[in-house]
């Protein structure tokens, strides 16, 4: 079993709601076991102008090799309505591999620890939600990484907790 970082993102048709469902299909998925995820936050948009995103990290463990793994999100992606609008552009629903265990994955079509992860406090914020001592493969730790980004643009939709169980 592998221990894997799954980021949640959207910014189109009920994003709350399409996270939510973006769980319950995780949930659903035979080969995948989530265990907890972060509270969601609401984000200011990175990239060209776009409505506010709703974002949130889930812990899981699967057998599933990396490049299946990526193909089971992108199944839920599609299931959900996702177009191609662009690099960068609205979505109704993103999955991205932040971690996959310690392993370090760079071909075309994956890469793994997710590039642009570190300096994304829409990712390491709710990622830190879970495990700020998280430790990525070249020995930084989540934590570390976060007190090194600006604050701001980032807020709890839920306060009341940090993590829910699944
Ligand atoms: N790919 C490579 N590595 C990975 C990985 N670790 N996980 C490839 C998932 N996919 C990975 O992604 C394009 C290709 O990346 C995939 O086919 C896969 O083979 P995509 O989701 O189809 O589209 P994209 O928009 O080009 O890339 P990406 O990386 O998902 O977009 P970004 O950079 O995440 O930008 N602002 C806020 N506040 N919150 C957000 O969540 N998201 C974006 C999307 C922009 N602004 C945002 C947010
Ligand atoms: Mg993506």
């Amino acid at each position: 079993m592998m221990l894997c970082y799954i980021a949640i993102g959207s910014n189109l048709d009920t994003p709350l709601q399409q996270a939510e469902t973006a769980v319950k299909h995780l949930c659903q998925h035979p080969e995948l076991s989530p265990q907890r995820r972060s509270r969601w936050y609401c984000s200011e948009p990175l990239g060209p102008p776009q409505p506010d995103y709703i974002n949130g990290v889930v812990e899981l463990s699967t057998e599933l090799p990396p490049h299946d793994l990526l193909a089971a999100l992108q199944h839920i992606e599609n299931r959900q309505g996702r177009e191609r609008n662009g690099h960068w552009g609205p979505r109704t629903l993103d999955l991205d591999i932040l971690l996959y265990g310690n392993k370090v994955i760079d071909t075309p079509d994956l890469q793994i620890p997710h590039p642009q992860m570190s300096q994304r406090n829409f990712v390491l914020t709710p990622l830190a939600d879970l495990n700020a001592s998280l430790i990525l493969p070249n020995g930084e730790t989540i934590g570390t990484l976060l007190a090194q980004l600006p604050a701001g643009g980032l807020s709890p939709v839920e306060t009341h907790s940090t993590v829910v169980t699944l």
